[in-house]
């Protein structure tokens, strides 16, 4: 079934999976016009819950089923306009002629409404109370957590201890979108762990991103269950029905295939969004089916944004001290070049000089023909031919550079890895005639993936076109020649105080000009 060459995983991003025509069968679904309340689609299932009045549902008023107190809140939040964006109305209803109680979610999307039915748990939250305060004591607990890697331990105990999987992990993307499971909590009988595993970008494709950074949840019961059709009326024409925040969605079918190469039946997904950006996923992994009433659910949901709020508490703090210690240093070094009338002596030569920033153990100063290197920076010679090759490679007008693997960018530096595979560069002048230069060594390190990055997409023989792995083995890359990237804020900075130095720099040319006469 399965071809043994890679595939580009740029394929997996055209899946559609926001219009899968199909549910989970724990819920009924009910699609009506946001206009009218009249019935447009509903889920092939819709029966088993609902009086057939004979004729079909397409076309009838979303009242002749549904409670009537239940649809005028529904107008209502409509007429407010506070049921879109994911947004929803929550209620317990009591359906004609059934015994057991029935959650409804409505949202509003695509001119839909979507009404979501599922059956509620027989004893309804047996210690809700208990539950609430949890949810409370875990909140706290996060609150206090002073790393980003202890926020993230206790949000995956907490969220697995709320939700009852076997496994929670707490994932978190790079700039490129591959990701790393950071945290794990698990029950000891499953000996699989993922934590610290590195994961491709195609795992999790782009438009999954996207989809993901709207709604914030997925909840896979059965990772085998078959799909609920979702039928729409002839009279809707054959537009599908834009599931993008509907909670009862059927995952794509490739990623359910991933799911059972990975071990996992029941599964969830919410968001972590920090700074408006999708950083990573709170994921659940259960063995067999499991199914989290949707109370708990909306618990997990609050917990992982407790902890999404948190990890952005921790990481602008540790920004803002950083920051605030090189403006500090930047302040320092200006002072120094004010007094002086060698620029270069000031930046290298008194107690604070550029190797005071920016993580850097070399750094280095070339001015015209003048090349002063300090800390462990690549020799004299050297440095004149890197600058050489920044004056072409940065342009006219251009201001800076920065890299953090300079032997891949310019080859003749593959000797200097160890102390220079990380470089920023800023130009004094116009005439780019001087520069400064920073250094940051080569972080060697091993990243284990799980499975081989380079074949992260097979090709099916059969139906299927496409496949994900089916190994999860350890697969350890050597990466050399790279060293930790420069936060834009640096570079940002490496220009202000290159700039300062242009002033100074304009000051001796005149004092000189003068002088000569
Ligand atoms: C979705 N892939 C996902 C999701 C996760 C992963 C968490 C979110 C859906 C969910 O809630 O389960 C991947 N799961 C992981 C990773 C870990 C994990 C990395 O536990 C590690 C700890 N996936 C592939 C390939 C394709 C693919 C080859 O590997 C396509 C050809 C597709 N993955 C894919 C798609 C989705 C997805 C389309 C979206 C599923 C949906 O929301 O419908």
């Amino acid at each position: 079934r399965v071809r043994a060459e890679p595939v580009d995983p740029s394929i997996c991003e055209r899946e559609p999976i926001h219009i899968p025509g199909s549910i989970q069968p724990n819920a009924v679904m009910l699609v009506a016009d946001v206009e009218t309340l009249t019935i447009l689609a509903h889920s092939t299932n819709a029966f088993e819950i609902l009086p057939d009045p004979g004729h079909g549902l397409d076309g009838r008023p979303l009242a002749a089923v549904l409670p009537l107190p239940f649809i005028d809140l529904v107008r209502a939040r409509l007429a407010g306009g506070t049921l879109t964006d994911g947004r929803s109305v929550r209620r317990t209803l009591r359906l004609d002629g059934l015994e057991a109680a029935y959650y409804a979610v409505a949202h509003a999307h695509a001119g839909r409404l979507i009404v979501e039915l599922e059956r509620a748990p027989d004893s309804p939250d047996d210690f809700g109370d208990a539950r609430q305060t949890d949810t409370e004591l875990a909140v706290g607990r996060l609150r206090a957590a002073e790393t980003l890697a202890g926020a993230a331990a206790i949000a995956a105990l907490e969220v697995r201890a709320l939700t009852g999987f076997e496994s929670v992990l707490v994932y978190r993307f790079d700039l490129d979108w591959n990701g790393e499971a950071v945290a794990e909590d698990k029950i000891p009988d499953w000996s699989r762990s993922l934590f610290g595993l590195r994961f491709p970008a195609s795992d999790i494709p782009a438009q999954a991103r996207a989809l993901y950074t709207k709604a914030k949840s997925r909840f896979v019961i059965d990772r085998d269950c078959v799909p609920v059709p979702l039928l729409a009326a002839p009279a809707a024409g054959n537009a599908p029905v834009d599931l993008t925040f509907a909670q009862n969605r059927t995952l794509s079918p490739i990623h359910l295939e991933y799911q059972r190469n990975l071990g996992v039946n029941g599964s969830m997904s919410i968001s972590i969004m920090v700074e408006d950006r999708l950083w990573g996923l709170m994921i659940g992994h259960h063995r067999q089916p499991h199914y989290v009433p949707p109370e708990t659910r909306a618990a997990a949901t609050v917990l992982t944004d407790a902890f999404a709020m948190r990890v952005q508490e921790i990481e602008a703090r540790t920004l803002w001290a950083e920051r605030q210690a090189h403006l500090a240093t930047e302040a320092r070094l200006v002072r120094e070049l004010t007094r002086s009338d060698d620029f270069v002596a000031a930046l290298t030569g008194a107690e604070t000089t550029i190797l005071d920033l920016f993580g850097a153990t070399g750094a280095g100063i070339v001015a015209g023909e003048r090349v002063t290197p300090i800390g462990k920076a690549p020799p004299p010679d050297d440095l004149l031919r890197l600058a050489a090759w920044l004056r072409e490679r940065i342009g006219p007008g251009g201001t800076s550079f920065s890299t953090m693997s300079l032997s891949a960018d310019f080859p003749p530096f593959a000797p200097h890895r160890e102390i220079a595979s990380g470089l920023l560069a800023a130009f004094v002048d116009g005439q780019r005639e001087n520069l400064i230069l920073w250094f940051r060594p080569e972080v060697p390190s091993t990243v284990t993936w799980g499975g081989d990055p380079r074949k992260p997409v097979l090709a099916g023989d059969g139906p299927v076109a496409v496949l994900p792995r089916r190994s999860f083995e350890r697969w350890v890359e050597e990466r050399t020649g790279f060293a930790a990237p420069f936060a834009e804020w640096q570079v940002s900075l490496a220009v202000s105080l290159a700039r300062a130095v242009e002033g100074v720099v304009l000051r001796q040319r005149r004092k000189i000009d003068e002088l000569t006469g």
